[in-house]
């Protein structure tokens, strides 16, 4: 019985061991617990004689005081500790300036096509997309080009098949309307298209806008209002505009359109090559042979159509003197629309 002594010694030499306050868990459990060093000490009194039970009784609550004093101590002054070490070591600078998140914007290509389209969208035309894989029919046949056509080299087709191609321009979407709805019609198509030609004003990929306006009496007439029209909205009304005769198979006739040079206004400069004027655009009656290929009467409907790169209007109304820049990912180009 008179070791609680060398227990109260064996206590505080662990006591000061202890450098954790998990430890600390382990050695109120190993002395306080139900099977704990001092609890069997306690249980041990009821078989003593009263005398003897008295005075060690004493001795072993004193102990079993001191124990829980210690340790409670000792568990205090380590959470404290271990609170100050992990405030150090987890430390935040509040000073360092916070993670950038740079802000995208759109890009210009985009912007003039959302720009285009509202043009014409108040002009009453509809807005359609359709495939940029496409079929050989829909691209060429369809329009009135046929296999053995020089319009075909023309235009450097990426081949995926013998009959798949990447789309060469945006008309096979209006091929596409056409099969499904009945004139009248009026609606834009715009996109992707793809041409197998790379320099310092072709890109592989560019962007069209083409229009298609179908009813029984549809006349250049209104062709040309509503080009002059688009035209004075995307530029300036001030903005010249001509038609000049030229030759596409899916129209009949046919022009080409340009605007004055807005580079000289029209004196005649480097970018016009003396001319003084720019051509943007180009249009026709719409062949009836395209008409018969979609199931519409030539005899009733009538229509005219047109097509556009958006890439040289994006260059012309915010004078970029070369296309590749809208593919180059150079923010210091991109930052500026
Ligand atoms: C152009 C020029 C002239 C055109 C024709 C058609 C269709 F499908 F209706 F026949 N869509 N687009 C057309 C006409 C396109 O681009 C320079």
């Amino acid at each position: 019985m008179l070791d609680i002594t060398s227990l109260k010694k064996t206590f505080l030499d662990e006591l000061n061991s202890v450098t954790k306050l998990a430890e600390i868990q382990q050695l109120r459990v190993k002395y306080l617990g139900k099977k704990g060093l001092l609890t069997s000490k306690l249980k041990l009194l009821s078989a003593l004689p009263p005398e003897e039970r008295r005075s060690l009784g004493r001795s072993v609550n004193e102990l079993k005081d001191l124990i829980e004093t210690e340790i409670d101590l000792k568990e205090s002054l380590l959470g404290e500790k271990e609170r100050k070490e992990r405030l150090v070591s987890e430390a935040i600078d509040i000073t360092l300036t916070g993670k950038y998140t740079p802000f995208g914007r759109e890009h210009p290509i985009n912007k003039v096509l959302a720009e285009i389209a509202d043009i014409f969208v108040t002009m009453g035309f509809g807005v359609e997309e359709g495939p940029e894989v496409e079929l050989d029919y829909y691209n060429f046949e369809a329009l009135n080009i046929p296999k053995d056509h020089p319009a075909r080299d023309m235009q450097d087709t990426f081949y995926i098949t013998e009959d798949v191609i990447l789309r060469t321009h945006t008309s096979p979407v209006q091929i596409r309307v056409m099969e499904k709805v009945k004139p009248p019609l009026r609606f834009i198509a715009q996109g992707k298209v793809y041409r197998c030609d790379a320099d310092i004003s072709h890109t592989p990929m560019f962007h069209q806008v083409e229009g298609l306006m179908v009813d029984t009496d549809i006349s250049f007439s209104d062709l040309k209002g509503v080009l002059e029209a688009f035209i004075h909205r995307i530029f300036t009304p001030e903005t010249p505009v001509r038609f000049r005769p030229s030759f596409f198979p899916f129209t009949e006739p046919s022009a080409e359109v340009d605007i004055g040079c807005i580079f000289c206004d029209g004196r005649g400069c480097r970018v016009c090559k003396g001319s003084g004027w720019l051509e943007i655009l180009g249009a026709g009656m719409v062949n009836p042979r395209v008409f018969e290929m979609v199931g519409y009467d030539p005899e009733i409907y009538t229509g005219f159509a047109f097509g556009m790169g958006v890439e040289r209007i994006t260059m012309l109304k915010y004078s970029i003197d070369d296309i590749r820049l809208f593919y180059e990912n150079d923010l210091r180009f991109l930052r500026q629309f």
